[in-house]
């Protein structure tokens, strides 16, 4: 298993941080590879549950590296606060390094997205922490990068400029206030001594481990459905949750990359806006949103849930290069009579295989569903696949056959323990 990827299939909230952490048990390195603090990945571990947003799903394990990759929009306050909890809860965070080529995401990102999202008609439903104006500053290449502020009148410079015309958008556009650049300087000055030693050239460490046959393991936050390229646009976030975006945003060429494990929920959940054709809007999708405790990690928004839909998953496979599938949360679907799984979009008339790219069509797609008998048994203490009821069983093997992915792993709780490996 040398170098591993760990991708979201669906909208996010497959239960990615628990599968990482499982995995990480093994693992040299941990790495983080692109999106920031509006990631909520939840661990569940000797009972405590850590919530992580920033920091990778295996800082839990202290032997292995964490990093926090160049394509990552790192906010240094979410990120020193979330150290700060992890080690009051007795957990070193001394194996945590962060690439120099990461950018920064400012106080002033966060507040543009607040006024954006604020003024627009069109909302897109963001998480509010800054995610888009970062990844906008990126690529116009306005942004200002950790290695950075090892010149810090460099970087007064850089801020200055930027905040500038940053102030001029928010008064003038937003009809907002503007933000007091030397509160600003002195919140970083206050957390240079902290964030400076973390900074590395991380690229070479990641290529390093993995020359000399470590194990690797890139951990994704959201999913494909949130990609800025093949995700339902403009309802997405602003960078690469697939397998793609290891190679950029970690700095590892492809044919590095071992094995990349998808990670899918048995049902469907999406927080935020945009087109889900598969949405249960009834008392069967709140059965689920509450027996699954659907509610943003991060923001605790609800999430909107629904049935499986495995056009998206094929859609999924197709971008990811999926070797494995881990199956999770399907002992949320104990107790429901009939399951529907969705096996194709009806498009005016037309049943599409695919995922349309304009998301109007998506908008009004009409699911074409495959039925399923449900299970009543409890299941969370199965460790044998071989012990799931019948029903559950086929629900498990349709998912395979369809989507020709072997699921390797199957979990039926939130706690570390509660999987089934599949043999
Ligand atoms: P953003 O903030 O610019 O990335 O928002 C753009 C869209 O991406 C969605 N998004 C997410 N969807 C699911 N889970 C995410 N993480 C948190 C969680 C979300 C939360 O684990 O629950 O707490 O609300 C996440 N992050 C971004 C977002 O909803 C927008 O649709
Ligand atoms: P992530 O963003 O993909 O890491 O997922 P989140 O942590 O945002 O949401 C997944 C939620 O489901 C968390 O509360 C997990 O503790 C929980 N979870 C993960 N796997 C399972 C499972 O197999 N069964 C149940 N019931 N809960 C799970
Ligand atoms: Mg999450």
């Amino acid at each position: 298993m040398p170098s591993q990827v760990v991708v979201g299939t669906q909208w996010g909230d497959e239960g990615k941080g628990k599968i990482v952490d499982v995995l990480a048990e093994n693992a040299d390195l941990v790495v983080r590879f692109q999106g920031g603090d509006n990631a909520g990945h939840t661990v569940i571990a000797n009972g405590e549950k850590h919530v992580l947003h920033l920091l990778p799903s295996g800082v839990l394990h202290e032997e292995g590296m964490c990093i926090i990759g160049p394509g990552v929009v790192c906010n240094p306050f979410v990120l020193l606060e979330e150290m700060k909890t992890l080690e009051e809860n007795g957990i070193s965070t001394d194996h945590i390094i962060i690439s120099g080529r990461a950018h920064i995401l400012m106080p002033y990102h966060r507040y543009q997205d607040d006024l954006e999202e604020a003024a627009a008609n069109n909302k897109i439903g963001t998480t509010k922490k800054g995610i888009g104006p970062c990844y906008a500053d990126k690529y116009a290449r306005k942004g200002i990068r950790y290695h950075e502020l090892k010149n810090f009148e460099t970087f007064k410079q850089r801020l200055k400029e930027n905040l500038d015309f940053k102030n001029k958008l928010f008064v003038n556009v937003y009809g907002g206030e503007a933000m007091d650049y030397d509160k600003i300087v002195s919140d970083f000055e206050k957390i240079l001594p902290k964030i400076l030693p973390m900074i590395k050239e991380t690229t070479s460490i990641v290529n390093n481990a993995i020359d000399q046959g470590k194990n690797v393991l890139f951990e994704g936050a959201q999913a494909c459905m949130l990609d800025i390229n093949y995700g339902t646009y403009p309802f997405v976030t602003s960078s690469s949750p697939t397998s793609a975006g290891v190679t950029t945003g970690a700095g590892v060429a492809p044919n590095k990359i071992d094995t990349v494990i998808g990670v899918v929920k048995a049902y469907s959940t999406r927080v935020g806006e945009g087109p889900f054709v598969t949405e249960l809007e009834n008392e069967q999708g709140k059965w689920i949103q509450e027996k699954g405790h659907e509610y943003g990690a991060t923001t605790g928004r609800p999430r909107r849930c629904g049935w499986l839909d495995l056009l998206v998953v094929k859609h999924a496979n197709m971008l990811n290069g999926l070797t494995d599938i881990v199956l999770t949360k399907i002992d949320v679907l104990t107790g429901i009579e009939e399951l529907k799984v969705c096996v194709g979009y009806e498009i005016d008339g037309e049943v599409l295989d695919y995922i349309p790219s304009d998301q109007e069509d998506v908008a009004k797609a009409k699911p074409v569903y495959k039925t399923f008998k449900g299970w009543k048994e409890d299941i969370t203490k199965i460790q044998n696949k071989e012990d799931l009821p019948k029903e559950c069983l086929d629900y498990i093997n349709f998912i395979e056959e369809f989507t020709g992915v072997p699921v390797s792993m199957i979990s039926v709780g939130p706690d570390r323990t509660n999987n089934i490996y599949v043999k």
